[in-house]
């Protein structure tokens, strides 16, 4: 059986690449959501609805494990997806405050992510109780834009250059050592980060701020339930990747190609 990815575009694609490395043998289903992208500017009702749509899809794949690899859709969705299905491995994403607050010598902490994400609950009271509890200043930002840039494939254009300056660099310039990328899709940015970091910071080591993301950690949290419950799959071989989207099928498959750098018959 195959584990299911989702998310509202080609962001869930950054997760991806960390379970392909984690666990080569797995049959993946990835379901780019793209005719109702973004995610971060809709209401929870909506993100629920869409969840659960797509949750039924993959379904009718036998998945044995779904991935909402998007902090927007899990922020809405999650807790309603674990309630329709209680026997399946539901693995979500949150943007990594812990981590940050770990690692952070100034103790302030910016935090990069969609409206919709650092507007939830769920957000607030883990971003609150981490304050507490660290006395790190987490300061939001959300990236009004920027997801959108990202699904245009604009990875390295001046415009995406411009909105990554204007989110970034005021956090620099609030004292920031540590930023969290609480959206699947800025991974594909971080080139864009760090040079902002460097134009702001020209005397600093390249590694002087630290990008959190969570991609990696989840896709071990993946591996662990799976080997827990005994449903590691025993293949040697890479199976084909399905690749599924409700947008044009033509920007997923340049996504796949570029984004992932995936041959032609490394996908379906
Ligand atoms: N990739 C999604 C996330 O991690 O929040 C956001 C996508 C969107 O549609 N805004």
């Amino acid at each position: 059986r195959a584990v299911g990815v989702f998310d509202s575009g080609v962001g869930g694609l950054s997760v991806l690449l960390h379970i392909r490395r984690h666990l080569p043998g797995e049959q993946l289903i990835y379901f780019a959501d793209s005719g109702f992208a973004p995610y971060g500017e809709k209401s929870d009702e909506v993100l629920i609805e869409r969840s659960l749509a797509v949750a039924a899809f993959l379904l009718t794949h036998q998945i044995k494990a779904m991935v909402i690899a998007c902090n927007t859709a899990t922020a809405a969705a999650v807790a309603t997806l674990r309630l329709r299905y209680p026997e399946l491995i539901i693995i979500g994403m949150e943007p990594g405050l812990k981590p940050a607050a770990l690692h952070s010598l100034s103790k302030v902490v910016g935090v990069l992510a969609t409206k919709s994400t650092l507007q939830s609950q769920k957000f607030n009271q883990l971003r609150d109780q981490l304050s507490l509890e660290t006395k790190v200043n987490f300061i939001s930002q959300a990236c009004i834009g920027l997801v959108n840039q990202i699904e245009k494939a604009e990875l390295h254009s001046a415009e995406t250059l411009q909105l990554v300056r204007r989110y970034v660099a005021p956090l620099l310039a609030q004292g920031a050592d540590t930023l969290v990328l609480g959206c699947t899709h800025y991974p594909f940015i971080a080139h864009l980060i760090r040079q902002v970091v460097a134009e702001n910071q020209p005397n600093a080591k390249p590694d002087a701020i630290r990008l959190i993301d969570t991609g990696e950690a989840v896709a071990r949290r993946l591996h662990k339930l799976l080997e827990q419950q005994d449903l590691l799959s025993g293949r040697a071989d890479t199976p084909i990747l399905l690749a599924c989207t409700t947008g044009s099928p033509g920007s997923l498959e340049h996504a796949l190609q570029h984004m992932l750098a995936l041959r032609a018959d490394q996908y379906q």
